[in-house]
């Protein structure tokens, strides 16, 4: 043998053995099935009604489909899909190579197991049923997954003799495919190909998505109608590339850095490679870009499915602009400079909050935001009523009658997030945010004007009053009409129905605006009112936790409204003794309703009676928090964390009882070492807690709290852990390096959930919860109006947003 043969031979067994051949999918011990490039979830997620759930499928590190379960339609016409079917725990059977679930739907006599097992190429999919299909009672039988739209806009399908190209927007239901036994997606796209297949069941490939609904492109496979089969199944092969990587990503704060602080940029690379080298750039204006820092980064460790890199340049503290790059990546620019964090909560305050309140019509120069919206709030919920959102009515506990209008309720209070309703607990966790920011930081702004005679707010127009003053009334009005109203703190306000609560767009048109008068035919309008029964309900249960939460809203509200409005701070304070007092004296109520705390070791208790000190400097409220010193001294470590910590160190020392003070100081000890732990899954400095939702809000949320224990026990709390918060919403976090504040930074959030979802759109300066974790070990953060779970705005993330900025600026700054 010639060298030249031998060398030929050897250069084709490395290409033929360890070149082309992607690795084989393989069930992990976790129950999932996985091959470098590709991993098919078995109920790991259960957030079908997010389509983030059941058989979800991720290739070359994009989720390509999701909420792939059972879907039965009864003979009535009735869906039965999500918490409809009801699922058990996966089993995961190693020596057989299988993950199963069980699953039934009890009203329509079905029983079945959904099993997943790979051949190492493919994964197929079996449904067994516990009986053959009674065909009497159920139409139509199948196993349905969503197509993620956005992977397969402008691609290919192919079924049979069909093809076509997947359109980008909805125009109306359309059948792609019917009746095919394979359906091949996307062949021209190495990255995306995949091909599902079934011998035993018919295959539909379908556009049902429609405007104002949540849906990816469906695709089915389903019995016949009247078989007598006892199963089906679903092949389905992806096409991985061996050669592919997951995406090194640089991610750092892409608002910039202040000199002095810790400046770290993270590599997230495949666990496979190694980095190269990073450089930070200092950008000058004759177009030389001056490499000040070239370095390998230092390896940190896994996470999630990624392996991260450490890149420090705390040091550079020259004032500019700067870039970060990394292979063809660039990351910026971004500036180094004292004054970064003094605009970076600006665009949140200037556009976001005015977009989000309710009662008003919302302008920026020509641009019309929103016309005036729920002029016509808002009428009582009628008693055991379990509506939707969470919202609940139990025993009536309110002066109204059922269905009776509510007076006083058509002014104050921001939409919730991307649905527009008023939840009373999300309203005071904002306005006491936005109210501690007034007290802490008076960042003095006036850019938006605010006119209640006519319902109408503009941007960037000043009316010589306080932006941030202004915001913190308005939160306050709603709340303290509602006090006003029911006698203490309600659960908040909604719509009546679904088809309004779903509606996307400007939400001036979701109610007519004229109150309610049955007196009225159904299309008469008359002296402002209408017979059109539209207006929104408000839910008026107390509840214990609340009541606490609204009263130290009441009482920080007092404070810093005086001087600027002294009607409404009387207003407040009177509000605020009073739900104290009756809480007090009364046997708590636990109302179980979302939005609102639940009281746990009297840790709103202490919130509230400490504000009420901090305003009163009275003795009863000294003497209680006394008495409650061994509740603090039992206080769960994470409950001072994130619940009490902040008002009791801010309290403390103007209580002046030394045993108080060293159990506040104990457990902030505690609390500190516990939050040691927490931050031990990532080299980005703050709290992990990762779910379906992205944990965006609670890092930001805990970022409040950080601040007063930095301020009032800097030799406990280092100050740096409150400023890692800002850096990690702004682009220093895992699954992606988007900015979560729409529109700051180069790349951020700039398809979100907000009103205006429906438009691919955002609201310059909302904070989106972010990139949402896939049990067992991904994560993904992807520009979808769609995923709220990702890219929901909700108020008081804003509100925490606006807080740390100003909190770390001044933390800096000190
Ligand atoms: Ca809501
Ligand atoms: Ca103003
Ligand atoms: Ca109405």
């Amino acid at each position: 043998m010639s060298p030249m043969r031998r060398g030929l031979g050897l250069a084709l067994l490395t290409c033929c053995v360890a070149g082309p051949a992607a690795a084989q999918i393989r069930l992990q011990p976790d129950g999932h099935f996985a091959a470098p490039g590709f991993a098919l979830l078995v109920y790991h997620n259960r957030y079908l009604v997010g389509r983030a759930g059941g058989i979800e499928g991720l290739l070359h590190g994009r989720r390509v489909f999701d909420a792939g379960q059972v879907v039965a339609v009864g003979a009535d016409g009735r869906r039965y899909a999500g918490d409809a079917v009801k699922v058990g725990e996966r089993v995961t059977d190693a020596a057989a190579g299988t993950a199963r679930v069980d699953g039934k739907v009890d009203a329509l006599g079905l029983g079945f197991g959904l099993t997943a097992r790979s051949d190492g190429t493919s994964v197929t999919l079996t449904i067994t049923l516990d009986h053959a299909v009674d065909w009497t009672r159920v139409k139509r039988l199948g196993f349905e997954l969503e197509l993620f739209p956005e992977q397969f806009w402008h691609k290919t399908y192919f079924a049979g003799g069909r093809a076509g190209i997947f359109p980008e927007r909805n125009a109306g239901p359309v059948t792609f495919v019917e009746g095919a036994s394979e359906i091949s997606l996307a062949p021209e796209d190495p990255l995306t190909h995949l091909v599902f297949a079934s011998t035993d069941a018919t295959l539909r490939l379908a556009d049902e998505r429609t405007a104002d609904h949540v849906q990816g492109f469906t695709l089915s496979a389903a019995l016949a109608p009247g078989s007598p089969a006892r199963a089906l199944s679903l092949r389905l092969t992806p096409r991985i590339d061996p050669a592919w990587r997951k995406a090194s990503v640089l991610r750092a704060s892409q608002a910039g850095y202040r000199p002095e602080q810790k400046k770290q940029a993270v590599l997230e690379m495949d666990p496979r490679d190694t980095p190269g080298r990073v450089t930070l750039q200092r950008v000058h204006a004759d177009g030389t870009l001056e490499a000040v820092r070239t370095a390998a980064p230092v390896r940190w460790g896994p996470v999630f499915d990624s392996t991260a890199w450490t890149f420090d340049f705390s040091d550079v503290r020259e004032p500019g602009l700067y870039q970060l790059r990394y292979a063809e990546e660039t990351l910026g620019p971004f500036r180094i400079d004292r004054d970064v964090l003094k605009d970076a909560w600006k665009t949140t305050l200037d556009v976001y909050f005015p977009v989000q309140m309710c009662h008003v019509e919302v302008r920026q120069g020509y641009r019309i935001w929103r016309g005036r919206c729920h002029a016509d709030d808002a009428r009582q919920a009628p008693p055991h009523t379990e509506h939707f959102d969470g919202y609940r009515q139990g025993e009536p506990d309110s002066p109204f009658e059922p269905d009776a209008p509510v007076p006083g309720l058509t002014w104050g209070g921001w939409h919730d997030a991307g649905d527009t309703d008023l939840p009373v607990g999300g309203n005071a966790n904002t306005a006491l945010l936005l109210a501690l920011a007034q007290e802490e930081f008076k960042p003095g702004r006036d850019v938006t004007s605010i006119r209640r005679e006519d319902a109408r707010v503009d941007l960037f127009r000043p009316d010589g009053k306080d932006d941030l003053l202004q915001q913190v009334a308005y939160g306050v009005s709603y709340l303290l009409a509602m006090d006003h109203a029911l006698g203490h703190a309600g659960v908040g306000i909604i719509d009546r129905n679904w088809e309004q609560y779903l509606a996307t767009g400007d939400p001036a048109f979701t109610s007519d605006g004229y109150p309610y008068d049955p007196a009225l035919g159904e299309r008469e309008v008359k002296d402002g009112r209408s017979g059109r029964k539209d207006d929104r309900w408000v839910f008026s249960n107390r509840n214990t936790g609340g009541q606490y939460q609204v009263a130290q809203l009441f009482a920080v509200a007092a404070r810093v409204l005086k001087g600027q409005d002294d009607a409404m701070a009387a207003d407040c304070l009177a509000a605020a003794r009073a739900l104290w007092e009756f809480e007090e004296t009364h046997p708590p109520v636990e109302f179980d309703v979302a939005y609102q705390p639940r009281e746990r070791d009297h840790a709103w208790e202490l919130r509230a009676t400490a504000d009420l000190f901090l305003t009163t400097g009275e003795a009863r409220y000294r003497e209680r928090l006394l008495a409650l010193r061994a509740d603090v001294e039992r206080l769960p470590a994470q409950a001072f964390l994130r619940t009490a910590g902040g008002a009791l160190v801010r309290a403390m020392d103007r209580v002046g009882d030394p045993p108080f003070r060293a159990a506040v100081v104990a457990k902030a000890r505690e609390a500190r070492a516990l939050l040691q732990k927490d931050l031990a899954w990532s080299p980005y400095g703050v709290t992990g807690g990762f779910a379906v939702w992205g944990n965006g809000w609670d890092v930001l949320d805990l970022g409040a709290e950080l601040y007063f224990f930095a301020k009032h026990l800097p030799e406990v709390f280092e100050p740096e852990l409150e400023v890692a918060t800002v850096d990690y919403v702004l682009g220093h976090h895992p699954g992606s390096a988007h900015s979560y504040v729409s529109g700051l930074g180069r790349r951020s959030a700039t398809v979100a959930f907000g009103f205006n979802r429906s438009e691919y759109s955002y609201i310059p300066g909302g904070v989106v919860s972010g990139a949402s974790f896939l049990r067992p070990r991904y994560i993904e953060y992807r520009d979808s109006p769609w995923d709220w779970y990702i890219t929901e705005y909700v108020m008081n993330g804003a509100a925490a947003y606006v807080f740390d900025v100003l909190a770390a600026d001044a933390l800096l700054g000190r």
